[in-house]
C-alpha cells in the first residue's frame, strides 16, 4: 500500500464541499489514514509551497491557502500518488477531466479545490510536514 498527500483547499470548503470530496475518495477505493481541519498560517503555507517559491503566483496562492480553513488528509491505496492525482484531475479545472475533482469543484487554475503530491518522494515529505 502506498500513501499519499491532499488538501481540501480553502475554496471547497468554503463551498461546503468537504463531504462530497471526501465521497469521491472513499468510492474510489482510499482508505483515510489521516484527516484534520486545520488553519493554515502564512508562513506555513509559504514552507508547504517553497518549491514555488520563484513562480510568479507564489504570494497569490499563499495568501489564498491561508485564507480560510483547509482539511490536509493521507489516503492510502495501490499507487495512491497516482490514482489521487488521476481523480483531482488537471491543475487548471477546465482542462481537468469530466468527473474529476478539479472539474466538479474547482473555481479556476488557482482555486482549483485540492492539492496532491506529485510523486512518491514528495508524498513522504508533504505527510511528514502535515502529519508527524
Ligand atoms: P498541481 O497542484 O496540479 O500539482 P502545481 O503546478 O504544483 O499544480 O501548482 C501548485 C498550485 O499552484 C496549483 O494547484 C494552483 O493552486 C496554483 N497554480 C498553479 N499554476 C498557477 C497559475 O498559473 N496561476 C495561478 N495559480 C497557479
Ligand atoms: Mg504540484
Amino acid at each position: 500500500m502506498e500513501k499519499t498527500f491532499g488538501i481540501i483547499k480553502p475554496d471547497a470548503v468554503a463551498k461546503g464541499k468537504i463531504g462530497e470530496i471526501i465521497r469521491i475518495i472513499e468510492e474510489n477505493g482510499f482508505k483515510i489514514a489521516g484527516l484534520r481541519l486545520e488553519q493554515l498560517s502564512l508562513e506555513k503555507a509559504q514552507k508547504f509551497y517553497e518549491v514555488h517559491k520563484a513562480r510568479p503566483f507564489y504570494n497569490d496562492l499563499t495568501k489564498y491557502m491561508s485564507s480560510g480553513p483547509v482539511v490536509v488528509l493521507a489516503l492510502e491505496k495501490e499507487n495512491a500518488v497516482r490514482a489521487w492525482r488521476d481523480i483531482m484531475g488537471a491543475t487548471n479545472p477546465i482542462e481537468a477531466a469530466e468527473g474529476t475533482i478539479r472539474k466538479l469543484f474547482g473555481e479556476n487554475i488557482e482555486r482549483n479545490a485540492v492539492h496532491g503530491s506529485d510523486a512518491a518522494e514528495t508524498a513522504k515529505t508533504e505527510l511528514a510536514f502535515f502529519f508527524p
